[in-house]
């Protein structure tokens, strides 16, 4: 059922050709069952809908190193000497792997695409460098620019923080690298620019000034918008909640944290949120809950789709196959109305043991058919009105009588005590999870 011969590069994946839908009758491991990106759900097709994006950095950085031993993966386009031909090789790569895939959005960070030269001008012209190719690849195959990043967390010099550093030096090189990674996100028409507070938190109180980190971390978020913007960037900035790792406490630890900061220094016209499973669930949340926090104030931004693993509590960064989750998440976002300039970035790493090229693909195209699923029940359930109607009854004293008062704010608490004096006991209405979770299972069994 293959419906295009892959007419690009086979050079770093010659075993791999474009990955086509075959359907849910399908054995093969390098095909989608559920992800057909020209399939119309409601008003949009599903490629529309879900505006699949690799990510760079698990994906054609990393090697499976571990704390404990180093890389088990080996990647071809890492084979000389020179870190310039490496990063060029690289970039071929991952414009290979994304047009066989058919992710039609990628997302990087500057360190990911060119590395790190000895002074601030190395390090910009590296990257220039790296960025004119990109945008020659992007030009060539179609596919477009998710969201760009800096890397202000591998560096020995941001130990303590980046925009959250004590030393005032530091923050200047962290402003240097977020000036050039705008730069290069604009020149490759981004839609998006994330920050990811990876050390902007702190270890111990005893050495920290927390007033002081936070005031300068939302003074340094302000340049980089004002710049942004001076530049033309019309996307959207995003910021990344994670509660911990690498430090013991992160400022951007949830959703509710990010949006009462953004609120707080004036951030929410400018800024919304990426929501990554993992660090849902480090925070102790749910991603669905993460994803509604957002949607109710309006500042759902993009997702990170990864996993976590439940036995363990650190961020694993395991891609997502749990379509339960998948259904859940996707029900938040159509009902927010779309991820709009955002999409579903695969955050995610094969295992360390996972060592063949094609084990790339097949996590990709397992988690690109959980979404695809998860789009297609969801939008069945909405479709369906069963969840929305439910919701509704159960709040439906907020819209009559003295209940659509208080809602509208012309009650006083006197007159609510007088009311609950005339009332009597209330009634017990149930919640009705278990049916409402019965009715999830029942819609999911059937798709
Ligand atoms: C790490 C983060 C990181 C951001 C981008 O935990 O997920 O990869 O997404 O800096
Ligand atoms: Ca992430
Ligand atoms: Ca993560």
């Amino acid at each position: 059922m293959s419906r295009e011969v892959f007419t690009g590069d086979h050079t770093y994946f010659p075993e791999i050709n474009k990955i086509a839908y075959e359907g849910i009758e399908s054995d093969n491991p390098l095909a989608f069952k559920h992800y057909d990106a020209q399939t119309v759900i409601g008003n949009k097709t599903m490629e529309e809908h879900l505006r699949f994006a690799t990510c760079y950095w698990h994906s054609f950085c990393g090697n499976g190193a571990d704390p404990f031993g180093p890389g088990t993966h080996t990647h071809p386009w890492n084979n000389t000497n020179d870190s310039m031909s490496n990063a060029k090789n690289k970039l071929d790569a991952a414009f290979e792997f994304f047009s066989k895939l058919g992710t039609p959005y990628y997302c990087f960070h500057d360190r990911d695409m060119a590395p790190e030269g000895s002074s601030v001008s190395e390090s910009e012209n590296n990257l220039h460098t790296l960025v004119e190719l990109a945008r020659e690849r992007q030009r060539s195959t179609g596919i477009k620019l998710l969201w760009g990043t800096a890397n202000l967390f591998s560096h020995p010099r941001y130990m303590n923080g980046a925009a959250t550093n004590p030393n005032f030096e530091v923050l200047a090189h962290a402003g240097a690298q977020v000036k050039a990674a705008l730069d290069a996100t604009v020149a490759l028409g981004g839609e998006n620019y994330v920050f990811w507070g990876g050390r902007e938190g702190y270890t111990s109180l005893l050495n920290t000034n927390t007033q002081q980190e936070l005031d300068n971390f939302a003074q340094f978020l302000t340049m980089a918008r004002d710049y942004g913007r001076k530049i033309g960037f019309k996307g959207c900035f995003l910021i990344e909640p994670k509660p911990m790792e690498p430090m013991k406490h992160q400022y951007d630890f949830d959703a509710q944290t990010v949006i009462g900061f953004l609120r707080q220094h004036k951030l929410d016209g400018d800024f919304k949120l990426n929501i990554e499973a993992n660090h849902a669930t480090l925070a102790g949340h749910s991603f669905e809950h993460e994803l509604q926090m957002c949607a109710d104030a309006g500042l759902l931004g993009s997702i990170d789709a990864n996993r976590g693993d439940p036995q363990n509590g650190w961020d694993t960064d395991q891609f997502p196959v749990d379509i339960y989750d998948a259904v859940r998440g996707m029900l938040v976002v159509l009902e927010a109305g779309g991820l709009g300039n955002g999409g579903l970035n695969f955050d995610a790493k094969v295992r360390r043991e996972s060592t063949d090229a094609e084990d790339l693909f097949i996590g990709h195209v397992g988690a690109m058919d959980t979404f695809a699923y998860g789009l297609k029940v969801a939008s069945q359930l909405i479709d369906n009105g069963v969840l929305t109607k439910a919701k509704t009854s159960r709040y439906q004293s907020f819209s009559q009588g003295q209940g659509q008062k208080f809602s509208e704010g012309s009650l006083s608490l006197e007159q609510l005590q007088a009311y609950a004096q005339t009332a009597g006991e209330p009634k017990a209405y149930s919640g009705k999870q278990e049916s409402l979770e019965n009715i999830i299972n029942n819609f999911m069994l059937r798709a």
